[in-house]
């Protein structure tokens, strides 16, 4: 063979092999993937080797991918097994020794699923599922483990907890991506924190679990149930004793994995002496005892290393926790990426390797929003002996939190080869496979959590459009004039926002998906709408054309008007209700472009338009750091500050103050702070001659009351104990007279 043709041979073979490769995406990307030439066609059943020995569930989701309606095929074989099994003796040296690894080969007429041990062996199998198409298998050798033991989900969040449905659904994904990991913990389940986290769940409550375990267990998910017991827990035996009843009456309906949260509690629960006894008592009197549980899992009260500050509270529990118990951290802050400083710092003093518990794409504390975008920031080179778990939290919209827990899943599995763009691109095919576009055009959009002072995490957002963006504000703010490729860029991105909004409304691929963002679509529509027409605004004004200029005008404030009826009306709660879209580039940049073309337009055609484009009515400061940025809401005309989930750290002679636009006729104030201590605390109001008044603080029903009844220009609240305070702020209540 001439050195050319030889050369255009090993050209078409590497073609060929790339083009497997790329047929087959296998996600989590396995460690080690070698492509054969041929494929094989099974259109037959296969004989079984192994089967009686192997781990029954992998033999079941084997069976599942052939029909038992084929004749079988002697030739063909499926050799199944773990680690120390017969059938799989020949391939044994080539499996990892990884806990959850596996060996997988296709070649000739023979199928090898080697586990290193049972989770092993049905990985093994959900990977031959991927690769299974039409009825053909490629030839392959597979060497693959994760590199996290620990790999899923935590329900923690505030809110609506998941329903069953929801619950099973998301289990049967996580078994089908090998996360390995669900933790039960949704914060408003009574039966999970108080007031009856002693008392055993209703018969159709536990009914339900029970079933739920079952859909976990068919899906190869530890079930982890967490109780949370830490606000009104009595350092007694009978209290311990009723803990210990709860995990007993939970064990009966299968449950053999468990947790014990201390987060967001003050007072007498948060000690970490009777904390760690506690659990070691579970560890040792339950787990330990059962001999079928799984290590004994905890969420301290300094969960995040912000609030850890010198750590003595973390460095207790690394002392005095039994060594088998497992410890979640949060990271740097609340709502943190994972970085490498802070793993190697937490597991010091834990002396153990930490369990992540990552507050991501929960939305608890911004739930007029979603959070759709790509996992990434996370640092990639942490390894399983630095970091034994890691669950994502998700948002209460369960459909749409996939899009993150797909990321959580490549990236726990092999942190250092996780490509976070094409998981996420990846992910919209999966939910949606025919409007994956949509999907992304929408999830592109709608990522930032918003800068609120304390929780100050942000994320990228619209990243493609972005710098076109800005660089056309700088060009409008020189003149309205000049058209741009600039201009033209951003008008075809509102164009393909409707288009993609109308799809996505209407989409019948995943009607979960659909039920739980309608009400962020619509609005995803009304602001794709709002942009396009504000452009033709511009080309009216430009044209020297008045008229036009003013019905783009009175459209784009119906559009306006709208988006605010939209935000009021769906998704009512009382932490930040509403709904809003593309907040971080898509609003402002309508804004900032409103004000300017109305402002030249009035100067133009000597009008008096209002340049307004949005309403924030009232200002609020603080000294307190994590009240920074506290939304203020205007809710049936009262005035409320957003509830605040976690434990506020209070210090002394600190405060927060609400400024009116203009001065408000305020009846009452009601406040709940968790305690009654009601000289602690000083509330004064600003009168409208600029005096301040301080107005004593009455107590009903465990709330503070205090009657105003006078026209004010601000509110003030201040710890006036001359000690810090640890207290909640779940409720700060204006009543305005109507
Ligand atoms: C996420 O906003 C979030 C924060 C905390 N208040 C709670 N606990 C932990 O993060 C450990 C969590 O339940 C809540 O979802």
């Amino acid at each position: 063979m001439s050195k050319y043709w030889l050369f255009l041979f090993v050209c078409g073979l590497l073609s060929a092999f790339s083009s497997v490769a790329q047929e087959y995406d296998l996600y989590p990307k396995p460690r080690q993937v070698t492509f054969g030439e041929n494929k094989l066609l099974l259109s037959a059943m296969p004989s079984l080797k192994g089967e009686t020995t192997a781990y029954p569930l992998a033999v079941k989701h084997l069976k599942c991918l052939f029909s038992d309606t084929l004749p079988v095929d002697r030739k063909l074989t499926v050799v199944i097994g773990e680690r120390g099994d017969k059938a799989i003796r020949k391939y044994e040296s080539r499996i990892p020794s990884r806990p959850e690894g596996y060996y997988l080969l296709v070649k000739g007429r023979t199928i090898v699923i080697a586990g290193n041990d049972e989770r092993g062996t049905l990985y093994g199998v959900r990977t031959l599922e991927q690769l299974f198409k039409d009825g053909v298998i490629p030839e392959v050798e597979i060497v693959d483990y994760p590199e996290i033991a620990f790999r899923g989900v935590v329900e923690g969040f505030y809110g609506t907890p998941w329903s069953m449905e929801d619950r099973a659904e998301q289990l049967r994904f996580y078994g089908k991506y090998k996360l390995n990991t669900y933790i039960y913990g949704p914060k408003d389940d009574p039966y999970h924190r108080s007031p009856n986290w002693r008392d055993p769940y209703p018969r159709k409550e536990a009914e339900a679990i029970k079933r739920l375990v079952e859909v976990a267990n068919e899906s190869g998910v530890d079930f982890v149930w967490a109780i949370h017991p830490g606000q009104d827990i009595r350092w007694t035996d009978e209290d311990r004793d009723n803990l210990l009843r709860k995990f007993e009456s939970m064990y009966d309906l299968g449950v053999r994995a468990f947790a014990v949260f201390f987060d967001d509690i003050s007072g007498e629960g948060t000690n970490p002496e009777r904390q760690a006894a506690l659990l070691n008592y579970i560890d040792e009197y339950f787990v330990k005892k059962k001999g079928d549980v799984i290590p004994l899992l905890m969420c301290p009260t300094d969960y995040a290393k912000a609030w850890a500050q010198n750590g003595s509270y973390i460095g207790k529990m690394g002392d005095l926790l039994n060594p088998s118990i497992n410890v979640m951290f949060t990271g740097d802050a609340v709502i943190a990426s994972i970085t490498r400083e802070c793993v190697e710092w937490v597991d010091a003093k834990l002396k153990r390797p930490v369990y992540i518990w990552w507050n991501f794409p929960v939305t608890d504390y911004i739930r007029n929003r979603v959070l759709m975008g790509p996992v990434y920031g996370n640092d990639t080179t942490l390894t399983g002996d630095e970091m034994r778990g890691f669950v994502s939290n998700p948002m209460e919209h369960a459909e749409a939190s996939k899009v993150a827990i797909y990321g959580v899943a490549g990236y726990t599995w092999n942190p250092s080869a996780y490509d976070s763009q094409a998981a996420w691109v990846d992910v919209m095919g999966v939910l949606m496979p025919r409007d994956a576009d949509a999907l992304r055009c929408f999830a592109s959009h709608n990522s930032d959590p918003g800068a609120l002072g304390w929780h100050a995490w942000q994320r990228e957002e619209s990243v493609e459009i972005a710098d076109c963006a800005d660089r056309l504000m700088r060009i409008y703010e020189k003149g309205l004039g000049t058209v741009s490729p600039e201009e033209e860029r951003m008008s075809n991105e509102f164009d393909h926002i409707v288009e993609c909004a109308d799809r996505l409304l209407v989409n019948k691929d995943n009607p979960a998906l659909v039920r739980e963002l309608e009400p962020w679509f619509r609005q995803f529509k009304l602001q794709g709408e709002t942009g396009r027409e504000l452009f033709a605004m511009l080309w009216a004004y430009r044209d020297g054309d008045a008229q036009r200029f003013l019905a783009k005008y009175r459209h784009v404030r119906a559009l306006q008007e709208q988006t605010f009826l939209l935000d009021q009306t769906c998704n009512q709660n009382p932490y930040q209700p509403g709904i809003i879209v593309g907040t971080r580039v898509l609003q402002p940049f309508i804004n900032h472009v409103f004000t300017t073309v109305v402002k030249a337009a009035n100067a133009a055609f000597g009008m008096e338009l209002d340049m307004m484009s949005e309403y924030s009515p009232h200002e609020f400061t603080t000294t307190v750091k994590q009240l920074e940025g506290l939304p203020v809401q205007v809710k049936g005309g009262n005035v409320q500050l957003s509830p605040v989930l976690e434990v506020v750290r209070w210090g002394v002679d600190e405060e927060f103050q609400i400024l009116f636009k203009q001065p408000l006729p305020v009846m009452t104030i009601q406040l709940y702070l968790g305690k009654s201590d009601r000289s602690s605390w000083q509330l004064s109001v600003q009168l409208k001659n600029g005096t301040w008044k301080e107005l004593p603080l009455e107590e009903k029903n465990g709330e503070y009351f205090v009657s105003v009844g006078t026209k004010v220009k601000a509110v003030k609240f201040a710890n006036v104990s001359g000690k810090a305070q640890e207290v909640f702020l779940r409720k700060f209540l204006l009543q305005i007279q109507k």
